[in-house]
C-alpha cells in the first residue's frame, strides 16, 4: 500500500472523464483502491475518486464514519446513478482537488445506485444524507466535474487563484 499525489487545482487532469474498468474487479484494482483508501485516510477525507490520483478508471473510495468509530472502508468500481429523488439540498462542499475552498452546492437529497464494490460484487442501493452528497461528488469527478464548477464564474476562479497561491507558497517555504 502507498500514499499518492492528490492532483489539485488547475491539473488538467482533473478534467478528464474516466473510463470504465472492462471485465472484472482484478487484484491490481484492488491494490489501487488500497492505495486510495490510505491516500484518502491520510490526507484526511471522506472520498477520493481515482483520477485525483491521476489515474482515469471509474473507481471511488469513501469512508463516512465519523472520528473514534470503526472505519468503513467503500469500493465503488463503475457506479451509476439509476434514479434520483427528494428535493435538492444544499451542503457544504470540499474536495482534496481544491484544498481549502468550501462552499455551497445543492444535490438531489437521494440517488439509487448500482455498482461493484471491492470483490466486484454487484450492488444496488439508495443512498441519502452525507452518502447521497459524496457519491454525487465522486461521481462527477469521474465526468471531469470539480463542486467549483457549480460556483459563479467569480467564485471558481478565486478558488483556482488561492490553491495556485497556496501551492506557490509552499514549494517557497520548502526551498527555505
Ligand atoms: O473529504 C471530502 N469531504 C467532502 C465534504 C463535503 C462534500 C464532499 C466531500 S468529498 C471530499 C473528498 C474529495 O475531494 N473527494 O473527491
Ligand atoms: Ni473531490
Amino acid at each position: 500500500m502507498a500514499i499518492r499525489e492528490i492532483l489539485t487545482v488547475p491539473d488538467p487532469r482533473l478534467k478528464e472523464v474516466s473510463k470504465p474498468v472492462a471485465g472484472l474487479v482484478t487484484d491490481e484494482h484492488r491494490a489501487l483502491m488500497d492505495d486510495m483508501l490510505e491516500t484518502m485516510y491520510a490526507a484526511p477525507g471522506i472520498g477520493l475518486a481515482a483520477i485525483q490520483i491521476g489515474v482515469p478508471l471509474r473507481i471511488i473510495v469513501m469512508d463516512l464514519s465519523k472520528e473514534g468509530e470503526e472505519r468503513a472502508p467503500r469500493c465503488f468500481v463503475n457506479p451509476e446513478i439509476l434514479e434520483m429523488a427528494g428535493e435538492n439540498k444544499p451542503y457544504e462542499e470540499g474536495c482534496l482537488s481544491v484544498p481549502d475552498i468550501f462552499d455551497e452546492v445543492e444535490r438531489p437529497a437521494r440517488c439509487r445506485l448500482r455498482y461493484l464494490d471491492y470483490n466486484g460484487n454487484p450492488v444496488e442501493e439508495w443512498a441519502e444524507d452525507l452518502y447521497a452528497v459524496c457519491i454525487q461528488h465522486e461521481m462527477d469527478h469521474l465526468e471531469g466535474t470539480l463542486f467549483i464548477d457549480y460556483l459563479s464564474r467569480l467564485k471558481r476562479q478565486r478558488a483556482v487563484d488561492k490553491v495556485k497561491k497556496a501551492k506557490l507558497r509552499a514549494i517557497r517555504e520548502d526551498a527555505n
